[in-house]
Formats: C-alpha cells, structure tokens, sequence
C-alpha cells in the first residue's frame, strides 16, 4: 500500500534563481544537490527523558538508552547524509525550521515530473558508500549499487564512491517516477547506501525524495494541494549492524572487553535478543521516546504524512491518535509499513490537541518507536 490524496507545504530548496522563482515555474527544471556522507555523534534521546510519558526513563526503557555490558546507550556515530551549499563542501546548508523533524535522514530532495535531479555527492567517511535511489530513472552510472551486470558496469565510481571521492548521480523523473492515477499529487521514494546494503542504512544512510505530479508544484517544490508536508520513517536502527559497531562498543558500552561482546564482534548479524535486540534503536528519523521536534498543524489544513520503513527485519503499524488519514482512498488511523515500505498518507485533523503516533508492535512501543503531533485550534497562534 502507500499514498493517496489532496494536500501544500512549507518553504524547502527550490534551486531556481530568483528571477525564475517570481515567475512562472519552468516546464523543466534541474534540481542540484550537494551532498556529503558524514561521521556524526547522533544522540537518540537528547532531551534526556520519555517525552511521552513526561516522566524520567522507566527500568526496562533504560535498558535500551542507558549503555550496557555490550549495549550501546542513547549515543552513537552514525553516518549521515547531509546538504552543503556547493561543490566545496565546506559550508553545511541549514536546513528549513519545517524540516528539523527529518531528524537522522538525509536532506529532502524533490521534483516534478519531467525535472532532473542531480547530486554531487562527497564521500567524508571511511569506508565506501553510495546513494542508490528509489523510483526515479538512472542508467548503471547513476544507480549507486555494485553488483555483476555482465558489461563491467559493476566497477563503476557511483556503484562504491570511495573515500574523499566524489561522484555526480543523475536522476531524470520520467511519468513512471510520479503519482499513478490512484496517487496524490505527490509521492514519496528514498535514497539509501548501497554498498554494504546490510550495514549502510543502519549506519544512517537513509533519506527521502518526493515527486510530485506534473504541472502540481509550486515554485518552492511543494504540492499546490497540501498545507503542510511531514516525512516520517518508521527507522529501525540495528547498531549491531552499523559499520561503527567495534568503535561505538568500544567508546560507549561499559563492558566491552566482555564476552557478550566477542559474541557481537563474531556474529554481528545474528546475535539472539537480548544482546542483538538491546542494540537496536527503535525511532522516528532516529529519535526514540518522543524525543524529536513536535510535527505542528492547526485544524482544517491539508497535511501530507509521508512514512517509510529502513531495511530491518521490521513490520510497523503507525497509528495517529485524535484524528484520522486516507491513504489509497481509505480512511483508517493505522497502516502497515513492511522493510523499505512507502506510505503516504493525507490527513485534515478536526481535533486539536497533542496526540499520540506511534508504532503499535508493542515491543517497538515499548522500546521507544513513539512521538506525537500538534494540532492547534484554528484561532491560535
Ligand atoms: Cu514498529
């Protein structure tokens, strides 16, 4: 399952030039992007307490944000995709107030059909990495995973950018990259590394694309029918198999020389619970127990959920509380999000308040796979 219809947004990129942004939209357009893989410390609960809860971490929570004998607490090095201003990748580009709550995943790429993308990608980390696109159009330069294609394609520089290197991807978005007749106006793919396909997305290797239909955009990108956009991934972290396992035991779990440890450093794929489970993380873009900006609306708006799931072994059921969602033209409060899933969901709250959305798994719940939104009353400010 995934998407549906109706909703606008907020400010994000748009790379036209001024005077191209005042009139109307070009029919074509190149969208480029400039896009490092950097190490980063990553905290899962910076606020430091369940926000949901509004209380101090329970002893069974603090087993999964506190370190451990071989268990890694609420930090982390992660590897992340992340926006610059140009090709000297010196200055980071900051990203809009409306999309703080991306958290962990990378920046948000868009177009429209019958534009391009392009990424001028830097690879600032240690071990080879990629980004492999979903839905867009690509040929083997471009699609940034390296297997045998039978016409030596497999050693191409996009499939594994090595260290320090730097690599332009090209994504043209042709009509099968956009919303189907039973689409919204505006659909959601994503990117990942594609190299060590099992380890880069739990390293943090993960962001979204939106498309939106021909002649649907407005000149910043967002869907004319939408009032505000939110992407949210269902992002189930498995640390036990992020290239910075060795490096974040060492630095972050209390007993690393442990033999649990020997036993993760030896199997890192298939360490039974609770040592494999301890080090998974349970988020919403990488914040667990609430922790994350507070998605924000008011009652009557046209506001688009854009969800996605990471490459765990996972199934996800996201639930609003308060107010409820069409996705494919159904109306329902809960989805179903499998590995990699794609969901969008359109939602015109009624009903002010803080709600609850979670994942209903009761051991994701419990693990911290919960956040809540907003909805203010039309009047307030
Ligand atoms: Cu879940």
């Amino acid at each position: 399952m995934r998407r549906h219809s109706g909703l606008f947004a907020v400010g994000l990129l748009a790379v036209a030039p001024a005077s191209l942004q005042a009139q109307a939209r070009p029919r074509s357009h190149t969208h480029t992007y400039y896009i490092a893989a950097d190490t980063i410390t990553w905290n899962y609960t910076p606020s430091g307490t369940n926000q949901i809860s509004g209380q101090p971490f329970d002893s069974v929570e603090r087993t999964f944000v506190e370190p451990g004998g071989a268990t890694i607490g609420h930090v982390a090095l992660k590897a992340i995709y992340r926006e610059y201003t140009d090709s000297t990748f010196g200055t980071l580009k900051a990203r809009p107030a409306a999309w703080e709550h991306l958290g962990i995943l990378g920046p948000l790429l868009r177009a429209e059909v019958g534009d391009t993308i392009r990424v001028v990608f830097h690879n600032n980390l240690g071990f080879a990495a990629s980004m492999h696109p979903h839905g867009v159009s690509y040929t083997k330069a471009s699609e940034g995973a390296p297997y045998a294609a039978g016409k030596g394609e497999e050693a191409l520089t996009g499939n594994a950018v090595p260290p320090g290197a730097t690599h332009t991807y090209i994504w043209p978005v042709p009509e099968r990259a956009g919303p189907a007749s039973g689409d919204a106006s505006s659909i959601l793919w994503m990117y990942h590394s594609h190299v060590k396909e099992g380890q880069d997305p739990s390293t943090g290797l993960l962001g979204p694309i939106i498309i939106t239909a021909r002649g649907m955009s407005r000149p910043d990108g967002t869907p004319k029918d939408v009032d505000r956009e939110f992407v949210v991934a269902f992002d189930e972290i498995d640390e036990a198999s992020s290239h910075y396992l060795m490096t974040n035991l060492r630095r972050y779990a209390i007993h690393p020389e442990s033999a649990q440890v020997a036993m993760v450093f030896a199997l890192p794929q298939v360490v039974p619970p609770p040592v494999g489970q301890f080090n998974f993380k349970e988020t919403l873009n990488g914040f667990m127990y609430g922790n994350g900006p507070l998605p924000t609306m008011r009652v009557g708006e046209r506001v688009r959920w854009y969800l996605m799931a990471s490459t765990g072994f996972e199934i996800h059921s996201p639930h609003w509380h308060g107010n409820t969602v069409q996705i494919a033209h159904m109306r329902t409060d809960v989805t179903a999000l499998l590995p990699m899933g794609m969901v969008v969901a359109d939602m015109v709250p009624d009903n002010p308040g803080i709600w609850l959305f979670h994942c209903h798994l009761s051991n994701h719940l419990r693990m911290g796979m919960q956040s809540r939104y907003e909805v203010r009353p039309v009047s307030a400010r």
